[in-house]
């Protein structure tokens, strides 16, 4: 099993699409390890789009991830990556494809509602700036032998 950070941006806390979100994850089958609602300061903001940094784009996708607060999420399953950016679809709402978070409640570039780790590396970094390992849970769903093979 593996482990991914998943982000609520603050367009989608503001339009109240939370449950929404989250409904399509845990329908999905995948399972909710840690979750809060939080609003990052620049400095998080900026380590964690980091990679970005050189981007024209930066500054405008720290002011509005720091807008409001997001909701945070650790998710984890088999091959959780490549399932949840699946599941969240394209960078663009308006090329992501009908089904997927981004093509069903988004429009533009800037505000596309979620964010997902693009590989483990990532997933282990972004979870490490995001939550402390006490507020991740331990547990067993009892669906698991329902879900997998
Ligand atoms: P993703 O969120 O799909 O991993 P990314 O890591 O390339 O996409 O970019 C991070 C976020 O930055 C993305 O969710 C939206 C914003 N973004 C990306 N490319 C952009 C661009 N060309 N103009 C404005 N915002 C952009
Ligand atoms: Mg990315």
């Amino acid at each position: 099993m593996e482990r991914t950070f998943l982000m609520i941006k603050p367009d989608a806390v503001q339009r109240n699409l939370i449950g929404e979100v989250v409904s399509r994850i845990e329908n999905k089958g995948l399972k909710l390890v840690a979750a809060k609602l939080f609003q990052a300061n620049e400095e998080l903001a900026k380590e964690h789009y980091s990679e970005h940094v050189e981007k024209p784009f930066f500054n405008g996708l720290v002011d509005f991830i720091t807008s409001g607060p997001v909701f945070a999420m650790v998710v984890e399953g088999n091959n959780v990556v490549e399932v949840t950016r699946t599941l969240v679809g394209e960078t663009n709402p308006a090329k992501a494809a009908p089904g997927t978070i981004r093509g069903d409640y988004g429009v533009d570039l800037g505000r596309n509602i979620i964010h997902g780790s693009d590989s483990n590396e990532s997933a282990k970094r972004e979870i490490g700036l995001w939550f402390n390992d006490a507020e991740l849970n331990d547990y067993k769903l009892n669906n698991e032998a329902w879900v997998y093979e």
